[in-house]
């Protein structure tokens, strides 16, 4: 059975929502973030990304991580095209070409989005946002999101997803990664290709139940 490593409030939420998106049954490993604990290494400690027994899983010390059958793989985005190649049916590419667009728009999220959405989102998580640094930082990173967001508005000019006119793994990936970026409204305000998309994406039940989940843990 796939085991999934990590916690809902984390990258990991990407793959508990493919997970449900395929609908198949998983085993959710609780590994907390070592910097949300005191003191990760105490005896007492819950296990997180300090945790010895982890770091035998994933020597990179970060969640999300899974084990499905003898593979054990990080990195979110590929852990996700991954489970849709195996287990996703359309989640995943029907064509070659298909795959490798799918590949073009998560290696595009994790490389020209996720840098300034996570920027946007670590400045909230530290309650920084209305200090002069953290609004002059959002101001940067919106500033910067600016050119890929023109793109994907451009891009679903006539199509409702990034890929094959069904949703793909894809475009959860892109979702997730762009999520860090929704405390800034007028980012989608603006672009009403992408905002329409991306409530499209959400309005799913996979991303619903992630959600749910998601909810009930510790902030
Ligand atoms: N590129 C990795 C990044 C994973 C990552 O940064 N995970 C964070 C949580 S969202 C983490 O585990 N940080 C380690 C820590 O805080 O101790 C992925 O997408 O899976």
């Amino acid at each position: 059975m796939l085991t999934i490593y990590g916690v809902y409030r984390s990258r990991a939420s990407r793959n508990y929502w493919m997970a449900r998106e395929i609908g198949i049954a998983f085993n959710s490993v609780p590994v907390i973030q070592a910097g949300r604990v005191a003191n990760p290494l105490a005896v007492d400690a819950p296990i997180n990304t300090m945790s010895p027994e982890f770091l035998a899983i994933n020597p990179m010390g970060m969640i999300p991580c899974i084990k499905d059958g003898d593979l054990v793989m990080h990195e979110s985005l590929a852990i996700n095209l991954y489970l849709a190649r195996k287990y996703g049916g359309p989640l995943a590419g029907k064509t070659v070409e298909e795959e490798g667009m799918m590949s073009m728009w998560t290696m595009w999220a994790a490389t020209e989005v996720e840098p300034y959405s996570v920027a946007i989102v670590r400045i909230y998580d530290n309650a920084q946002e209305n200090s002069e640094p953290g609004k002059a930082g959002i101001a940067v990173a919106c500033r910067s999101l600016k050119k890929p967001l023109d793109v994907l508005e451009k891009h679903l000019q006539n199509q409702d997803y990034l890929v094959g006119n069904r949703f793909t793994a894809a475009d959860l990936n892109l979702a997730e990664v762009l999520r860090y970026a929704q405390t800034e409204q007028e980012l989608f305000d603006a672009r009403p290709k992408v905002k329409a998309w991306i409530e499209r994406c959400q309005s799913r039940d996979g991303y619903k139940a992630m959600q749910a989940t998601r909810g009930k843990e510790p902030v």
